[in-house]
């Protein structure tokens, strides 16, 4: 069997939550493989509200196994807290004991740096992501499998911080009381020690040996790509498909369908480059339709039109088969909607992706505005005007729109 991956393509929160919520039923098993509780989507099922960080959507679907992959940043502490909204989980969520550990002074080191950034701060959760990850790359950092000898890990990260006092006194960052820290590692692995194996081995033989479904579901944003998005106001994972193979211990070949989650225009929080940002009152109004500030944070998101520019990019980067149009319903009532369709630099159109997103200019094409797509499950009933716009996005971003979201209802979806 192949898995099924989708993956956000602006900079995160396209509501890829309301996909993979629809989608999950159909899936034996769903697997994270990059970030950690910086994403955060929120579902509701049958009236009740499940807030989710670490844990795949997967675990709403009481049939479906879920999967924390190696790619992931793990705080013990975040996924411990989620797992108290559900019961029986024994069995159906698997962490990799690859993943590194995302501890409580990696939100520290977040925090005290982006302090000292001032205005140039990447405007990052304040989690520990980026600290978290730099460990890893500089192989100080620490797993989730060494959460089974606590005693050790503790020394570990005792000398951790010894190697780095001279950094941490800069930061302001104090070495932890090492009978308190042993305490808390003893305290993690007592909740998450039935949890921890080995999740490649897990989804090799789910694919090659039990014909198990899979989706592998992305966090953030390809905008947010660490190589391929606005470096260096980006996450610090890859969060393109790519991703998915590193993060998990698959290949290439065991990548199935693709689809790219996108909204019908753009938002961002946190700091760096937007193009088709609007400061005036369309977008304070796409904000305002669309409930636009983040789960995790709370932020305000910035708003803007679509960039079909930034689309096209991502959909190449990532594989896509077909997109996810999200959140069309957001721009009923507008009489007039943009695309982004190039971009302007040094009084030059260009048509890609220059390394440095800060000096272009979009170059937007109008379209005429409709009232109401709201609620409409098929193609045919929603206004031409919209229909013009879904076509034009394909024609620009050469990649098909298979399913438009018309609200946040499970069922207001049209399926093409
Ligand atoms: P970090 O914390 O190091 O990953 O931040 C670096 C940049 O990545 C952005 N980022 C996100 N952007 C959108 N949504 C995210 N998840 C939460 C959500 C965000 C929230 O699902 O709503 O609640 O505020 C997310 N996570 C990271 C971040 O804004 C920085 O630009
Ligand atoms: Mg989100």
């Amino acid at each position: 069997m192949k898995a099924d991956l989708i993956v956000g393509i602006q900079w995160g929160d396209e509501g890829k939550g309301k996909i993979v919520d629809r989608l999950a039923g159909k899936y034996d098993m769903v697997c994270r493989s990059q970030g950690g509780h910086n994403a955060g989507h929120t579902i509701w099922v049958d009236g009740v509200k499940y807030a989710l960080h670490l844990i795949p959507s997967g675990v709403l679907n009481p049939k479906a196994v879920n999967i924390v992959g190696n790619g992931v940043v793990l705080s013990p502490e975040s996924i411990i807290k989620e797992m108290t909204q559900f019961e029986g989980l024994e069995g159906r969520l698997f962490i990799s004991d690859k993943a590194h550990l995302n501890l409580p002074y990696h939100s520290l080191i977040d925090q005290a740096r982006e302090k000292l950034k001032g205005d140039k701060a990447i405007g990052t959760t304040g989690k520990g992501i980026g600290p978290a990850y730099s460990d890893k790359i500089n192989r100080v950092g620490v797993r989730v499998g060494e959460l089974l000898n606590p005693a050790r890990l503790c020394d570990s990260i005792m000398g951790y911080f010894e190697q780095n006092r001279d950094i941490f006194d800069i930061l302001d960052i104090k070495t932890p009381n090492k009978a308190e820290l042993l305490d808390e590692l003893e305290g993690y692995k007592a909740k998450l020690a039935p949890f921890i194996t080995d999740t490649t081995q897990m989804l090799w033989r789910a694919l090659d040996e039990e014909n198990k479904r899979v989706l592998l579901e992305g966090a953030q944003g390809t905008m947010l790509d660490i190589d391929h998005g606005t470096y260096p106001y980006v996450t610090s994972s890859s969060t393109v498909s790519a991703g998915a193979c590193t993060g998990l211990g698959i290949n290439a070949k065991d990548i199935g369908k693709i689809t790219g989650i996108v909204k019908a225009y753009c938002t961002r929080v946190g700091n760096g480059p937007f193009p088709s940002e609007d400061l005036g009152e369309d977008g304070k109004r796409l904000g305002k339709q669309g409930h636009e500030f983040g789960t995790t944070t709370g932020r305000a998101r910035r708003c803007g039109w679509f960039d079909a520019v930034a689309c096209r990019y991502a959909s190449r980067l990532n594989g896509c088969d077909e997109l996810a149009l999200m959140k069309l319903d957001v721009l009923d009532g507008f009489k007039e909607v943009k695309i982004c369709v190039a971009y302007e630099l040094n009084g030059e159109k260009i048509d890609y992706l220059p390394q440095n997103l800060d000096d272009v200019k979009p170059i937007y094409k109008s379209f005429k505005g409709w009232d109401k797509s709201v609620g409409a499950r098929k193609l045919e009933d929603l206004p031409k005007e919209a229909q013009e716009y879904i076509k034009v996005i394909e024609e620009i971003t050469k990649t098909k729109v298979g399913i438009i979201s018309t609200s946040p209802e499970r069922d207001d979806t049209i399926i093409l």
